[in-house]
């Protein structure tokens, strides 16, 4: 076979992971049956319940043997041979990370398999149910009732099967192997610096539809025109062309009928002039409701120009200053991925009293509660892939990945007002082949999402040479419309007196946004402000960094790194670091420290 040939069939093999099912909008508020709670549990670093002894795959075999952990097989005879049984194995929680839960799991890195039963009984015959997963770290393969639904790659978006055909009123069973190897290829690639937590780390349920049922709808202002409400919705189902839908927001009156075309799509727009914009000041969400003859769903949407003009950041045509905090999606007082209502208050709550009205959410799509929860309360945010550090950039499955993640991540987040930037990606070494990738993906995105800004966290150079004027010579610069970098002058770069010998020059007539700066601190830890480690250190370093960034004449925002001490395998050095990253605002036990002061401060003076 010749190279092209393979090249072909194995990214043709690759595209159809990627072929999902079109993701449902608004999952979150469908009706649905949780399958949260205890799952059994198999770890299987050899992979032996996938692959036979001469390493072939057991679901390619016409009859898998029972050894195939996904047939769930169990002895029917005294004399049968099966090595395996979920039903006495111990449980993990999901959604849950298995390294947080049980302490051999801490580092594992590999395969393990989940099981859960459950009856189900569909409230109408005609109706159809899918499989819903909030997000599954990093590999994950889907059986149902001993068949293979599907596979999905990457950590951190959502996805779905549908299971109406192989459903039964008793006993179903579902197997899903997650395997969260970090391979060179994936996005991220083997080098982060955070915990590679696996598992099934979000809600997963079962979904009931109508036979016909609204799929797919975006609904936004024209950014053009803040009069004009657009959008389009997608139904799915036998009876999907030629079908009337009604969209209503009560609130403002509005109540209009369109009709479906040949693909089942209407796209559709009015006039309306009594809308309150969404804004962190107002944080206004109108019940939107759209509805067929057979489907009717719910949602809250607030309603917001963004653009940018020059320099400036435009949010309902009046300049805003984004006065943020990077965080990760970590649970800040039991540890482990965050997932949940309360964990996405806790976190949002603590950068609402650090007078943030922005979010970096990094390095990668946190989960759904994070962005309701920042449309409820009025904080902007900035959506990131991981796209990070050295990413395989001359391959096209890896691209194809990341436009992956970005695309579900745009089809779940689309009607969220709070999100308003889309990152492409974080500190990539700058190469022809990189901004060949990343401005492919920016197309991509603005293709797809026309109501939001592009940016990505860059990194800052030496301006004709001179080690003391720093500007963004990245020739991806040319393509975000906000201009982010990150830049670590006292910590990485110098000490912290060398903030006040820095200077800027940028040369692009765009916003500049601050994505990162910060300095590791263990609270509690005091001594003078040029101790490494103590909290003084940080504190010195937040007063002398925004000093000296509030000299770029273009700043629009800031970001420093980071809310919350993360764990990162990065991190070793014993008392102080103990597997965190020290930078946050706050230590993992909620205790905040200095420097939280000193930012907080700054963002009251930028009022
Ligand atoms: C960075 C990265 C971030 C790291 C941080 C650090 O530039 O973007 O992921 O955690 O620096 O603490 O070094």
């Amino acid at each position: 076979m010749t190279k092209t040939l393979l090249l072909v069939i194995s990214i043709l093999c690759f595209c159809s992971v990627f072929a999902q099912e079109k993701l449902m909008t608004n999952a979150f508020n469908r009706e649905a049956t949780s399958l949260n709670g205890y799952w059994n549990y198999i770890v299987d670093p050899y992979e032996n319940g996938f692959y036979n002894y001469r390493y072939e795959p057991f679901e390619n075999q016409k009859n898998p043997v029972n050894g195939a952990f996904f047939t769930n097989s169990k002895r029917k005879d005294k004399s049968d041979l099966i090595e395996y049984d979920f039903d006495k194995m111990d449980s993990l929680k999901v959604p849950g990370d298995w390294n947080s839960q049980k302490e051999k799991l801490f580092y594992y890195e590999g395969t393990l398999w989940y099981k859960k039963s459950f009856d189900y009984n569909k409230s109408n015959d005609t109706n159809r149910v899918f499989l819903y997963f909030g997000g599954s770290n990093y590999k994950t393969d889907v059986y149902f009732n001993g068949k293979k639904l599907g596979q999905h790659i990457g950590g951190f978006t959502p996805f779905q099967f549908e299971i109406t055909e192989l459903l039964k009123p008793k006993q179903n069973f579902v197997i899903i192997k997650v395997d969260n190897k970090r391979i060179k290829e994936g996005v991220p690639t083997l080098n982060t610096d955070w915990w590679n937590y696996g598992g099934l780390t979000r809600d997963i349920k079962l979904i009931e539809t109508a036979e016909t049922f609204i799929n797919d709808y975006s609904i936004h202002l024209n950014q053009k025109n803040n009069q004009q409400i657009e959008g389009e919705i997608s139904l799915n189902g036998s009876n999907k062309i030629n079908s009337q839908v009604t969209v209503e927001i009560p609130e403002l009156g509005i109540k209009k009928k369109f009709k479906t075309d040949d693909s089942g799509t209407c796209k559709f727009n009015f006039i309306t002039n009594r809308i309150e914009y969404w804004s962190p000041n107002s944080p206004k969400l109108y019940d939107v409701i759209l509805s067929t003859n057979e489907d009717r769903i719910t949602d809250n949407i607030g309603f917001r120009t963004i653009e940018t003009k020059g320099p400036d950041i435009l949010l309902n045509g009046e300049n805003i200053f984004l006065k943020g905090i990077s965080i990760h999606e970590e649970n800040p007082i039991n540890g482990g991925r965050s997932n949940s209502y309360e964990d996405a208050e806790q976190l949002l709550k603590w950068a609402k009293s650090l007078g943030c009205n922005y979010v970096r959410l990094a390095h990668y799509p946190h989960n759904e509660y994070m962005v309701r929860m920042a449309d409820k309360m009025g904080i902007l945010v900035w959506e990131e892939i991981p796209v990070y550090w050295t990413i395989s950039w001359e391959n096209e499955n890896t691209y194809l990945n990341a436009q992956n993640q970005i695309s579900e991540v745009i089809d779940r987040d689309k009607n969220r007002a709070s999100v308003i930037i889309w990152s492409m990606a974080n500190e990539t070494p700058t190469s022809n082949l990189r901004t060949n990738f990343l401005t492919k993906l920016a197309k991509f995105t603005r293709n797809k999402d026309k109501t939001r800004l592009i940016s990505a966290a860059l990194e800052q150079q030496n301006y004709n040479d001179d080690p003391n004027t720093r500007t963004i010579a990245d020739p991806f610069a040319d393509v975000v419309d906000i201009l982010s970098f990150n830049q670590y002058i006292g910590w990485y770069d110098g000490g912290i007196e060398k903030c006040k010998t820095i200077n800027w020059k940028i040369t692009h007539n765009k916003p500049v946004m601050i994505s990162e700066f910060g300095a590791g601190a263990k609270y509690g830890l005091n001594g003078d402000k040029d101790d490494r480690w103590t909290e003084e250190y940080q504190e010195f370093l937040y007063q002398e960094t925004l000093k000296m960034i509030d000299k770029i004449e273009q700043l629009r925002g800031v970001s420093p790194w980071i809310l919350v001490d993360f764990k990162s395998p990065r991190r070793v050095l014993p008392e102080i670091q103990d597997n965190f990253n020290r930078k946050g605002l706050i230590s993992e036990k909620g205790e905040k420290k200095k420097a939280f002061f000193v930012l907080k401060n700054y963002y009251e003076s930028k009022n």
